[in-house]
């Protein structure tokens, strides 16, 4: 039966006003319905927003190792369904099992780490250029985030932001994408489960256009965090900007690895398979450009043809399948026509570049692990974020030229490099323009307690993860304790007698 799923306002599930609804469905089966959503309009998002701010008076006060316990127990809840989870969002996401494990273990991750950060966030104490003065800093939450959330994540990055912002005392309101409500509501439901007090959290579905924008433009929305596309970062700049908002963003990538000549291939070759055709490519970290040393070019390449056209493309919930399907039918034109692009600049395909429709297949979103070499620095499929499982393979004989083909881009999220040569490694690691660098290891894998971001048009300067997120979702109050019983003046009393 399909699920029937609500809103949820002020600790309570409630349809949208509008009494419209929208489907979800599987993309590696369109005719299997997930479940069934309201779609909100700006006045479900009015009434989230009240609750919210009225909720948020109280949550503020409570002391911060007593929202990481509610937090904690979030996690133990998740740990306990775990599996149940993972299998529903392979059915609204589409990738396999064994990353959706891997995405709600994330979101465990998440929690355990804020469970931990509730005994700390700290400030910092410093002297004072006057006696018997002392000054310390505060985090101080902001009030109610509004979180816009992406597909391709469902768990994993809703975690990111609703647990740090609730962790700090704020009251949230959450925007899941539309592709993949099911998951963000069950961390709701787990959310309210683990004791989260009535209206600290809502959720409400429905389009960017509609609750989106009427969360930018509330008035009393504090801080607003959006994981998407740099198009839609751009817009969500715009409005917060004009309102002073605070605003997080997390934005494209076009990730390369490198691989010098002196690398373990064998190694080299799982991570650029894991990094370029992992969550079907579909990670703002995915691997979609190989700068490949001219000297082991044609091996290389020889070597992941070989490998990727044996992935087993198919439902991820068979445990044996390696690659799901795209998200839906409009992803699948935007990487389809990229291939065309790639054609028209000369690159050569040497392999896939088509929809798969193999048996079941046929009923979903599935594209071929597809590789393009001699592609050339400059050209659009070196340069714009494709987001599917295409990869762009570009020579060079000299690791300078490796490191500027790498840094010749708008985006900066993650990079990688394999090679034994220490001195490259580090070489590599400070030249690099991106938010993360890895050495013998893919572009993708990111652990939840270290700041997590990038440079240029990824991003506009904030980082999630571990501490770092922290100064997403709170404000920082200076306080100066003068105990000298007297007045003195900063700057002007403060000459040491001799
Ligand atoms: C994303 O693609 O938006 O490092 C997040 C990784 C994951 C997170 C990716 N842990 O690939």
């Amino acid at each position: 039966m399909t699920e029937v799923y609500k809103n949820f306002i002020g600790g309570k599930w409630v349809e949208s006003e509008s009494k419209r609804t929208f489907e979800n469905r599987n993309p590696a089966n369109w005719d299997e319905i997930v479940g069934i959503f309201p779609k909100s309009t700006a006045k479900d998002v009015e009434n989230a927003v009240d609750i919210a701010k009225k909720a948020f008076e109280s949550w503020k006060r409570v002391p911060v190792p007593k929202r990481g316990e509610i937090l904690g127990r979030c996690g133990d809840i998740m740990v306990e369904r775990k599996e149940e989870l993972a299998k529903l969002e392979t059915r609204e996401m589409g990738k396999v099992i064994k990353e959706t494990r891997g995405d709600v273990q994330e979101g465990i991750d998440t929690a355990y780490y804020a469970f931990g950060e509730g005994r700390r966030l700290f400030g910092i104490t410093t002297p004072s250029e006057l006696p018997d003065k002392i000054c310390y800093t505060v985090r101080k939450p902001i009030g109610v985030a509004g979180l816009i959330t992406p597909w391709n994540f469902p768990m994993a990055i809703p975690c990111w932001k609703v647990i740090p912002a609730l962790l700090s005392g704020n009251s949230v309101v959450i925007k899941p994408a539309s592709a993949t409500p099911a998951t963000a509501t069950k961390l709701v439901e787990i959310l309210n489960e683990a004791g989260i007090p009535e209206g600290v959290v809502n959720i409400v579905h429905g389009t960017g256009r509609e609750v989106g924008e009427a969360l930018l433009a509330h008035p009393d929305i504090g801080v607003i965090s959006f994981t998407g596309s740099s198009e839609v970062g751009s817009r969500i700049a715009e409005v917060s900007g004009k309102m002073l908002k605070r605003v997080s963003l997390e934005l494209g990538g076009k990730n390369a690895q490198i691989v010098m000549q002196d690398a373990d291939l064998d190694l080299a070759l799982e991570g650029v398979l894991w990094g370029a055709f992992g969550t079907t490519g579909q990670r703002c970290t995915a691997t979609s450009r190989l700068i490949l040393n001219e000297k082991i070019y044609d091996k290389f390449i020889e070597m992941i043809k070989e490998r990727a056209k044996k992935i087993k493309i198919g439902n991820g919930l068979e445990e044996t399948v390696e690659m799901g399907p795209v998200i839906n039918s409009g992803q699948r034109d935007v990487i389809h026509n990229y291939v065309k692009i790639g054609k028209e600049e000369r690159a050569k395909l040497v392999l896939g570049g088509n929809f798969y429709e193999e048996g079941e297949c046929a009923k979903g979103w599935f594209y071929e692990p597809t590789i393009f070499i001699d592609v050339k620095s400059g050209m659009r499929i070196e340069q714009e974020e494709i987001f599917g499982p295409v990869l762009s393979v570009i020579k060079f004989s000299e690791f300078d030229d490796a490191i500027k083909i790498m840094n010749d881009t708008n985006y900066g999220l993650s990079s990688s490099i394999y090679t034994r040569d220490v001195n490259l490694a580090l070489k590599a690691a400070e030249e690099i323009e991106a938010g993360i660098t890895y050495i013998n290891g893919p572009t993708i894998g990111a652990e939840c307690h270290l700041p997590f971001g990038g440079v240029k048009n990824t991003g506009n300067g904030h980082r999630e993860g571990g501490l770092a997120v922290y100064e997403i979702f709170t404000e920082i109050k200076t306080i100066y304790f003068d105990y000298s019983g007297k007045l003195q003046k900063a700057q002007i009393d403060t000459s040491v007698e001799k």
